[in-house]
């Protein structure tokens, strides 16, 4: 299972796994973690071979690999992560097309990479959280709104967020920024506008055609069992 075009060249390079849930209901796909790092592989050109827990019992059934029972985790030879922005700065750290090699570019990159998760998911995560379960005007609501104008202003000034160049930086804000109930909640063109450039990025469209693919294969599989 996987991604094509890497089997039987050997040596490290088959050694990098991407792990997820075997299958997902409708609703998560095209939005479950994993696709943060099949991006951050597809940018930098590591090939990656995928690797799946089942769905059914995953609060308990792979906490040896993540603790709070969730995906995704990335193993690389002897390496073992879980958290989504682990992984991703472990991606990085193979790559100058994620990382800058230059010392301001990669404190920029690597700020930005802590912002998206512990500044906006921190509340936009608890915020979608809450407004799913039907309470839409919530007491998230004016102090996400307050760090989204943040940033609404920032990207109106600037088209990437680090080293004046695509970085796993905008990789991850975008992957957070893109949430469909997130982008109808008021209005802010240059955040878009952000979200459609970055999510135009060739890597971008493989990596979620991959997630999609590979959840519509486990339709099959589950439809004929
Ligand atoms: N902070 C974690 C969050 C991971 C997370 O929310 N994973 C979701 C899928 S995107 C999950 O496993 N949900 C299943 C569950 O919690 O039962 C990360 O970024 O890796």
């Amino acid at each position: 299972m996987g991604h094509g075009g890497h089997h039987g060249d050997g040596g490290l390079r088959d050694m990098l796994t991407i792990w997820t849930l075997d299958w997902v209901p409708d609703g998560p796909r095209g939005f479950v973690r994993d696709l943060r790092l099949r991006w951050a592989a597809e940018e930098a050109g590591l090939a990656y071979t995928l690797a799946t827990v089942p769905f059914d019992g995953r609060q308990s059934n792979h906490l040896d690999r993540q603790p709070f029972g969730q995906v995704p985790m990335l193993t690389d030879g002897d390496a073992s992560l879980f958290e989504s922005g682990a992984g991703l700065l472990h991606l990085a750290h193979k790559s100058s097309i994620l990382m800058p090699t230059d010392t301001a570019g990669a404190g920029e990159t690597l700020q930005w990479v802590i912002a998206a998760l512990n500044s906006i998911e921190m509340v936009t995560v608890p915020w979608w959280f809450l407004t799913k379960s039907g309470a839409a005007d919530n007491g998230l609501t004016a102090w996400m709104d307050s760090r989204l104008s943040h940033m609404e202003r920032v990207l109106s000034e600037r088209e990437w967020l680090a080293a004046d160049r695509f970085t796993v930086a905008d990789l991850l804000m975008a992957d957070v920024l893109r949430i469909a109930e997130l982008r109808a909640h008021g209005d802010r063109p240059a955040t878009d506008a952000y979200i459609e450039r970055l999510t135009n990025r060739p890597a971008f469209k493989k990596a979620h055609a991959d997630q999609m693919a590979h959840f519509a294969a486990a339709d099959r599989r589950r439809a004929t069992r």
